[in-house]
């Protein structure tokens, strides 16, 4: 079995991203499954050119995206994703889109096709605060969501793909008093939820 992972590099003036923090900790290896970190840009042009491509390259079993949610003091679990793309903060090429699509002549929105609510449960269960989001938002993340589930869904793959939000780090917080959580914690958190797609990938075998 093979998952991809991805985290996003920094923007909007932050030092680091948790969530690739995080995905780089991340063993090679999760339940006999292989685990494929990359590193995606801030960028729109960026997700929807390397996404593809990705998912293409790697036909893997599952896809599962994360980013920063700065102000979020739980791990969220993205529940859907919008074919629009409108920012009031440029891109980390400088690209502001207002009212775009992320793809002409697609959906208007799709789903995520990992267990949503039991990535949750299982979140809780281990003591990591965790709730379904019912928005990605507008901006890269949710661009690079829908992207994957389009690209999955265009090409006839059965990939199950989805999205999870992080909080900022504690290190993130230490200057501006904000929502944070332990890297440590957010790496766990992931871990557990690859944990809960392998799972749930294997439970018909
Ligand atoms: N968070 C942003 C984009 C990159 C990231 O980590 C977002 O939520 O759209």
């Amino acid at each position: 079995m093979k998952i991809v992972v991805t985290g996003f590099g920094p923007f909007g003036g932050e030092k680091i991203n948790p969530s690739w923090e995080a995905v780089k900790a991340l063993p090679n290896e999760i339940g006999g499954a292989e685990i494929i970190k990359h590193m995606l840009p801030v960028t729109f042009n960026g997700v929807r050119k390397m996404i593809p491509e990705l998912i293409v390259k790697e036909r893997p079993d599952a896809v599962i995206l994360t980013g920063q949610a700065g102000g979020r003091s739980n791990i969220t679990v993205e529940r859907v994703a919008i074919n629009v793309m409108d920012s009031a903060m440029p891109d980390n090429e400088g690209y502001t889109p207002e009212d775009e699509p992320v793809f002409e002549d697609a959906p208007v929105a799709y789903f995520a096709t990992i267990p949503v609510k039991t990535i949750v449960k299982a979140l809780r269960e281990a003591k990591i605060p965790a709730v379904v989001s019912n928005t990605a938002g507008t901006y890269v993340c949710n661009a690079a969501m829908f992207t994957a589930l389009h690209t999955i869904e265009v090409s006839g793959m059965t990939t199950k793909a989805g999205f999870i939000h992080v909080p900022f780090s504690h290190e993130q917080a230490l200057d501006k008093p904000r929502p944070s959580m332990a890297l440590e914690t957010i790496r766990e958190g992931l871990e557990i939820a690859i944990r809960t797609v392998i799972g749930d990938l294997t439970k018909n075998d």
